[in-house]
């Protein structure tokens, strides 16, 4: 007699990767602890990606806490932001793309700590995505801290004698408060403990997930789950913990359900095309105000990297904004972040620019080729990250010890000495500007004088800082030699 062919009932979702490539080397199992919720709220969400075939179109947002490894997993879009910030996250994902089913899947501590307006401000927003939120009362991944979910009572790593709430308030209950928005498409509790909560849990994640394909909106689904580590108990007695403690604080239930409603998805706005986006963000780019790109003196010089800084006040910001106008107009790609000190005067504050002939990877410069630094505490703080032999620009006038490092290229600019003798010494920041065009040659005069007009709001100053520039400018080439 043949023995019977069984079909495989239980099968691994489609939308999982077949083996996880994590730097461990454990490729087929995940990096949960045994009885901890985590995997099995990933299965139903990868269940229903399969049952909509959205994977293709699915960009999920990976919190920080013991989750944050989610990407290993989902083979789906993956973005792992800082913590409490995926709804944020979330929304300029969907925003850029509004196609896209964007997942936002947060902790406690995450969502209901460090990220609570993120999640408020994002569904009050009523942004098209779904939350996944997981309620294990503690800090998971840091040890087992208290969280804004801890029950009174309950003893964590930072409450070992019990959550008291005349101190620390009562738990919140995210999905309540949540409910309370006008926005909110739908909003649940489930929890997993039992073969029937399971159930249902995996029949909420599939509603809330529909909610996206459809297009109406915020759906949120908070998820009642076992930390068997974190809370010192075996996976069983974790389950009945769920049950017999969390369930009476955190009820099960749908609190908000609009999805009968009458309801017609506004049809996504096409994303905008790369070609027309100075249109949309109304940056000119009519031909006077563009240039033939300028060619640096030395092709060390090319797709510099750059750090400038100094105090605030110093115009170390517009001097950056200065040359990513510049390499704009000039046809390049550019990046320009602005990083402020605690105070904004007198304070420090740098910034980071990209000019580049090729796509920017990312905006932060942690090791420029170029470094200007307008005054001391600049030059020691970052003289370390510029790359071997990248170029240094001194601000004399403000700094009087030489660099340590003997395999830099130095160019010493009185700037603030020079900008003083042209009558304010606020223009320090152009000389400078034209100082590394001119010595370098990665940006055309004529383009400076262009983008000042583009970037410099008080007009009765734009005669100023042109002379300033070229001031620095003829310096910097006279330096060549
Ligand atoms: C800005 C910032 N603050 C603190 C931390 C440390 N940290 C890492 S995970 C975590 C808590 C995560 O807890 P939860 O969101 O409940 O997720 P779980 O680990 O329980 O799944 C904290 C505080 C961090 N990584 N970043
Ligand atoms: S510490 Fe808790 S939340 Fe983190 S993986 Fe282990 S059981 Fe899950």
């Amino acid at each position: 007699m043949n023995s019977p062919v069984y079909e495989p009932f239980l099968q691994k979702p489609r939308s999982f990767y077949d083996t996880y490539e994590r730097k461990s080397g454990i490729k087929e199992v995940t990096h949960y602890c045994p009885g901890c919720g985590h995997g099995e709220l990933h299965k139903m969400i990868a269940e229903a990606i399969d049952e909509f075939e959205i994977a293709d179109r699915t960009v999920l947002i990976s919190p920080v806490g013991c989750s944050v490894f989610a990407y290993y997993y989902f083979d789906v879009g993956n973005v792992q932001a800082a913590h409490g910030r995926a709804p944020a996250v979330g929304t300029g994902v969907q925003r850029a793309r509004p196609h896209s089913i964007v997942m936002s899947y947060q902790g406690d501590g995450d969502l209901a700590a460090i990220g609570l307006n993120e999640i408020l401000q994002a569904a009050n927003r009523g942004e098209k995505m779904v939350v996944f939120f997981v309620n294990n009362a503690i800090y998971g991944m840091t040890g087992g801290q208290m969280a804004p979910t801890t029950l009174p009572g309950m003893t964590t790593t930072t409450s070992p004698g019990g959550r008291k709430v005349e101190d620390s308030g009562a738990p919140l209950r995210m999905a309540e408060l949540i409910s309370q928005l006008e926005a909110p498409v739908y909003v649940a509790r489930g929890a997993l403990c039992s073969a029937k909560d399971i159930s249902r849990t995996r029949r909420l994640v599939r509603k809330a997930m529909k909610v996206q394909v459809e297009g109406r909106g915020f759906a949120f689904v908070e998820v009642l789950s076992a930390c068997p580590t974190g809370w010192g108990m075996t996976p069983p007695d974790s389950y009945q913990w769920i049950h017999e403690k969390m369930k009476p604080y955190f009820p099960l239930d749908v609190f908000v359900d609009r999805t009968d409603e009458t309801f017609t998805a506004p049809a996504p706005k096409e994303p905008v095309p790369l070609e027309k986006y100075h249109e949309v963000m109304r940056i000119d780019s009519s031909d006077q105000l563009s240039f033939p790109p300028a060619q640096p003196l030395d092709p060390k010089y090319a797709n510099p990297r750059l750090k400038i800084a100094g105090f605030g006040g110093q115009g170390v910001l517009l001097l950056g904004l200065g040359l990513a106008q510049c390499g704009m107009m000039e046809g390049r790609r550019v990046s320009w972040l602005p990083s402020y000190g605690p105070e904004m005067r007198g304070g420090t504050a740098h910034c980071h620019v990209n000019i580049s002939d090729d796509e920017i990877g990312s905006p932060l410069v942690s090791q420029p080729t170029v470094l200007i630094a307008m005054n001391q505490p600049s030059l020691e703080k970052f003289e370390s990250q510029v790359a071997a032999r990248g170029l240094v620009l001194l601000n004399t006038s403000m700094i009087s010890k030489r660099p340590d490092r003997d395999d830099l290229e130095v160019l010493d600019v009185a700037a603030s000495e020079m900008a003083q003798k042209l009558g304010n010494p606020r223009a320090a920041n152009m000389i400078m500007l034209g100082a590394y065009a001119g010595y370098t040659g990665m940006i055309g005069e004529k383009t400076i004088e262009a983008a000042l007009g583009a970037i410099i709001k008080k007009r009765h100053l734009i005669e100023l800082n042109v002379k300033a520039v070229a001031e620095g400018f003829a310096l910097g080439r006279a330096a060549r030699g």
